[in-house]
């Protein structure tokens, strides 16, 4: 690898924090939700970065933005992405280090006036995250062909309002075609969003894959009443079943161990009074494992209690899927590619899966894939105060460098 092909960290820290400007919070932190007018904001300014880059921009009908840099031959690219969508209490880092250390690989090679063999390609998935509109991974999901790109334009979000209106609304309904792009290879640099790294001291995380990832919405209806005037057991409470199956999945995950994650993120009360028995109850819970089998059997033995729960309140009870992924693994020759960078770099570096969803999961369906973690300080993610190091940051865009180098070589 040419010695001088170096990340420009002033450059790649100066763009994570000219992106955090738009949706940034008041006090820290990012809101950037798929398809709002923040994101919009978010994506202008990636596309001007791109054309800044003379990268060739495209976007396809989901919104996915991809920007080429054209290589010595017409073979299949190498492309390195991720999202600039965040959480509505994100941070500066989930999905926009990714994107932006991408951009700053295009301008090490360009700085250093290589072309290489194959075109590389930096791409910014639309609604990674899932939480306005699921599934996540929407965007990556329709480029690699698993979604159906109508059925993804036809998802109607938490507000009420489809991916398509939005999508149109903020000019990103573009006519490149989806689930035709077959890259020869898919990088993603991400910080880790997880404790491991800092725990052990460590700077670099090959990710070996991600685990599976089921997401469900439940709608408990009941019967309203006074709060005060009915006897418990007269009650239809689909309130009180919400609160029993929460207290499932806690459960659930002790007595399915250390590996087996559950989390009640999102509750709807109607007509959520402090006196009225709640007539429904709408609310998700995402499980996750490593372990196929274990999450199958989780995910069943949810749905059992579920049902006999309401039963036993006499309240109806519908669920329906918001995602389902099983675990995946990435390329073996890829993780060892990413592990002997950092080594080289002489960065102390250990093997581990994802707990977060990526859209490197969905891009391992199509061509090799692999991660680059960095630390993420105290694990925090999610979560405005998410933050990883300037040094760290740099190295894992550096590794990023050296190893779509050898990739785009080939
Ligand atoms: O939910 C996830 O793991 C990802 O952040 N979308
Ligand atoms: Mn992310
Ligand atoms: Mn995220």
């Amino acid at each position: 690898m040419s010695g001088q092909l170096q990340i420009d960290g002033p450059g790649l820290l100066a763009r994570i924090q000219a992106l955090g400007r738009i949706g940034a919070l008041a006090g820290g932190g990012v809101c950037r939700l798929a398809l709002s007018e923040e994101d919009r904001r978010g994506r202008d300014q990636l596309v001007a970065w791109m054309r800044e880059l003379e990268l060739e921009v495209s976007i396809d009908r989901i919104g996915n933005i991809v920007g080429t840099l054209a290589g010595r031959r017409d073979l299949a690219p190498v492309m390195m992405g991720s999202h600039i969508d965040t959480v509505a209490t994100g941070g500066l880092y989930d999905g926009a280090l990714g994107v932006l250390a991408g951009l700053e690989v295009v301008a090490a090679l360009r700085r250093a006036g290589i072309t290489p063999e194959r075109p590389v390609q930096v791409a910014a998935f639309t609604n990674e995250e899932g939480s306005r509109f699921a599934p996540d991974m929407m965007g990556s999901l329709v480029y690699q062909g698993d979604l159906p790109l109508e059925a993804a334009l036809d998802t109607v979000g938490i507000d009420g309002t489809s991916v398509r209106a939005n999508l149109e609304r903020i000019g990103y309904a573009g006519p490149a075609p989806v689930g035709v792009g077959r890259p020869h290879a898919y990088l993603e640099l991400h910080v880790e969003q997880g404790p491991v790294l800092e725990h052990e001291g460590l700077e670099v995380g090959a990710v070996t894959g991600v685990q599976g990832i089921c997401w469900t919405e439940f709608t408990v209806s009941g019967v309203s009443n006074h709060a005060g005037t009915t006897p418990m057991r007269l009650r239809h409470d689909a309130g009180a079943v919400f609160v029993e199956i929460a207290r499932f999945v806690r459960t659930l995950t002790q007595r399915y161990g250390a590996g087996q994650l559950g989390t009640v993120g999102h509750c709807r009360l109607h007509p959520n009074l402090v006196n009225v028995i709640p007539a429904e109850a709408i609310f998700t819970v995402d499980l996750r494992n490593t372990d196929k089998l274990a999450l199958d059997g989780a995910e069943a033995e949810l749905l059992a209690f579920a049902a006999e729960a309401a039963a036993q309140e006499g309240v109806e009870i519908t669920h329906r899927s918001l995602a389902r992924f099983d675990p995946v693994a990435f390329a073996p020759a890829l993780v060892d590619l990413v592990e002997r960078k950092a080594q080289g770099l002489g960065r102390s570096v250990r093997r581990l899966p994802s707990g977060a969803g990526h859209d490197a999961q969905i891009m391992a369906r199509l061509c090799p894939a692999a991660m680059i973690f960095v630390p993420s300080v105290g694990g925090l993610s999610h979560n405005p105060a998410e933050y990883t190091k300037d040094a760290d940051l740099i190295t894992g865009a550096q590794i990023l460098l050296e190893a779509l180098f050898d990739l785009s070589a080939a």
